[in-house]
């Protein structure tokens, strides 16, 4: 300590800057130099303690604005950080949010996409069903086609070409004339009769058959497309037998109401012959059930021919 304290005067005496103006100016003049006191060695280090005492007031001067700018910096970034974080805390509700409507949505497609799921199984069961009954019917189908088939091939060889099939029994239309006796004979040489009449559904078969032939050929004249039936009162006036002598069934009769005067057939007319009118034809006429007139036999008429179909 006291080699220390030694080496500082000798450093402090050669520096006369620090010593007071009166002494350096007595040294410049000569004069012997005073011994130093320990009061000059006292405001010596005075004048060094405020020194570095500024030094130090610079040093933490340049700290504070040093930390200053540090602080400032740092409460930016901090406020920054602040801002990105509201920011982000924004954008996660958001998320949240749509993600929240996103479970809702994602739930209900599910439950839509259940309920089709549902509706799909109901629809492949009944498709099924469907499927099932189809093969079904194709199967009947295919066995009543076999069966019709059949029994088409057996009634095309029940009546002889050129007859027409209806309810058991074979019928021919012919495209020329005779009187009704001739008609008849005719007839029973194709090996059959006049037409004998016996049903409403036999009557509308054969109004609508002759009703089509004269559509067909555009014929206006509705008595020129008559055609005789098996039907007489030519033995006694008034009573209406059939060819094969059965009488005329009251609850199966077909006469026609007249046009120009509406009176009712059969009027044994005999204007055009004194015999009367004793044979029965069947004219086209819209009303199926009023298609007979009583006309004299001697008139050229188309026939109705009528037998039995063979169906094995
Ligand atoms: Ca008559
Ligand atoms: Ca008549």
């Amino acid at each position: 300590m006291e080699m220390d304290s030694y080496e500082s005067d000798q450093v402090y005496e050669n520096v006369d800057i620090k010593q007071p103006p009166s002494r350096r100016a007595g040294k410049q003049h000569g004069e012997s130099a005073a011994p130093v006191d320990s009061s000059d060695r006292q405001a010596a280090y005075c004048g060094w303690d405020v020194w570095l005492l500024i030094a130090l007031s610079c040093l933490l001067l340049a700290g504070s604005v040093a930390l200053g700018v540090l602080f400032y910096n740092l409460q930016t970034k901090n406020l920054k950080l602040q801002s990105q974080y509201s920011e982000l805390e924004r954008n996660y509700t958001d998320i949240s949010v749509t993600v929240s409507d996103f479970q809702t949505k994602n739930l209900e497609l599910q439950s839509q996409y259940s309920e089709l799921e549902r509706n799909y199984t109901d629809i492949s069961a009944t498709v099924s069903d469907f499927q099932t009954k189809n093969l079904e019917l194709q199967s009947r189908y295919s066995e009543l086609e076999r069966n019709y088939t059949d029994i088409s091939a057996r009634v095309c060889e029940a009546c002889p070409q050129n007859w027409e099939l209806f309810n058991g029994k074979c019928h021919y239309f012919s495209t020329d004339r005779m009187n009704w006796h001739s008609s008849r004979d005719n007839c029973t040489s194709l090996g059959g009769h006049l037409v004998i009449i016996e049903s409403e559904a036999e009557q509308r078969f054969l109004s609508e058959k002759v009703w089509n032939i004269t559509h067909e050929a555009k014929i206006s004249n509705e008595e020129e497309q008559s055609h005789w039936i098996g039907l007489t009162d030519s033995v006694t006036e008034g009573t209406w037998l059939w060819v094969d002598g059965t009488p005329l069934n009251e609850k199966a009769k077909f006469w026609a109401t007249r046009t120009h005067d509406k009176g009712k057939e059969p009027d044994d007319y005999n204007g055009e012959d004194p015999a009367g009118e004793d044979c029965a034809q069947l004219q086209p006429k819209r009303n199926s059930k009023e298609t007979w007139f009583d006309s004299s036999c001697k008139k050229q008429y188309k026939r109705i021919c009528e037998t039995k179909a063979v169906i094995a």
